[in-house]
């Protein structure tokens, strides 16, 4: 399905219309069960994002960037992963996380400042998000080749932002996963945004899928308000790499319709008439549509979903908040495998300057 739209024609992969009517011939005929289970899982992401901002407004999280707009796109993607491939996040991943698997009281303990909330359990392979923008896709692709080599028979797969195809790492990334034909999926969620920087000035192509084109290997650029057409791209896209047919760039097409993160004021660079634009293609209310005209949606049902995904939010909070502190040694411990001197000097001052119980 993927080679049938060409990005550099402007073409993209898109399932639904905005009506929730799918396009004959491209829905990928999801059971009833697993429609159900994406639905649930934006749903719960919504809620567990918007439970995020309200916490770091209290002082009870740290600086935190949204996902609100961005559910297809993490859902879509991560549905259509098998448990056995592996996961190379970025900072704004929530719904990927959930679907994947990872607690979200684990999820929130990492923003709410305790790097031991980003200790995978046992049976995920999903890698530390990484801060520094792009860097973890050098590592993908170094998991990619490993994987190869060892004939697993599995994908990697990586998600960054439109503003990471700036980077020497998305360059260096991509440009050895066609070499050595890894077994990447490349998932840009291209939310029209790096910070303030628009799409316009971070690259004059005219999608980023096209760039691809010039590491050798396909690339597709699909709707990422439709979690249909990001499933359906990805699946096929892992399908490939597993199969040793080497990698694929994703585009999915989207919006940031929160602030960058919880210290950044977006209206201060855009337009509410361009937001609202964006409101309109809701991912959340297209798929609802999707599975009304399905009969798999009703009011009853919508109730039943939201109170269970406020329910998971809410334990989840209270099992971050009781967990411990962190212990103050963390903040210096894992960077030198032996401290420099004023480094410990530094911890020492630090923890005299705390009350007893948190030294
Ligand atoms: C190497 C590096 N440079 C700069 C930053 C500061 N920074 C954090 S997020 C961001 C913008 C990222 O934009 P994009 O890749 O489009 O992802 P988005 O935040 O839109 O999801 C920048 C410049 C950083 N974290 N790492
Ligand atoms: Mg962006």
């Amino acid at each position: 399905m993927i080679e049938r739209f060409d990005p550099l024609k402007g073409e993209r992969l898109r399932v639904l219309d905005e009506d929730g009517q799918a396009v004959p011939g491209l829905d990928p005929n999801l059971s009833d069960d697993l429609l159900r289970t994406l639905y649930e899982r934006m749903v719960q992401t919504r809620a567990a994002d918007a439970k995020a901002l309200k916490l770091q407004r209290q002082g009870r999280l740290g600086t935190y960037a949204p996902s609100v707009g961005h559910e297809a796109s993490q859902v879509g993607l991560a549905s259509a992963m098998s448990r056995d491939d592996w996961f190379f996040p970025y900072f704004r991943d929530l719904g990927t996380f959930l679907t994947l698997g990872y607690p979200l009281a684990d999820y929130y303990h990492f923003w709410m400042g305790n790097e031991a909330g980003l200790r995978t359990p046992d049976g995920l392979n999903i890698f530390p998000i990484s801060i520094p923008v792009a860097s973890q896709i050098p590592q993908a692709v170094g998991a990619g080749i490993a994987a190869k080599s060892r004939k697993l028979g599995i994908a990697v797969v990586t998600t960054f932002g439109d503003g990471a195809t700036s980077e020497g790492d998305f360059h260096e990334g991509l440009n050895f996963a066609g070499v050595f034909r890894t077994p990447n999926v490349f998932v840009c969620i291209n939310n029209q945004f790096a910070i303030s920087v628009p799409r316009s000035r971070q690259s004059a192509a005219a999608t980023l899928a096209q760039k691809a084109i010039a590491y050798g290997f396909p690339g597709v650029q699909v709707d990422g308000n439709d979690v249909l057409a990001v499933f359906a791209a990805t699946w096929e896209a892992l399908a490939v790499a597993r199969s040793g047919g080497g990698p694929t760039l994703i585009e999915a097409y989207t919006y940031r319709m929160g602030d960058h993160t919880t210290s950044d004021d977006a209206a201060r660079y855009r337009t509410k008439e361009e937001v609202q634009q964006w409101e309109r293609r809701d991912p959340l209310a297209r798929f609802r549509l999707y599975l009304g005209r399905k009969g798999l949606w009703d009011e009853a049902y919508e109730k039943e979903v939201q109170a269970a995904a406020s329910d998971l939010v809410e334990k989840s909070v209270a099992e971050a908040e009781a967990r411990p502190p962190a212990s103050v040694d963390d903040i210096f411990a894992y960077t030198y495998a032996e401290a420099p001197p004023d480094l410990n000097a530094q911890r020492d001052e630090l923890k005299a300057s705390l009350p007893e119980g948190r030294r």
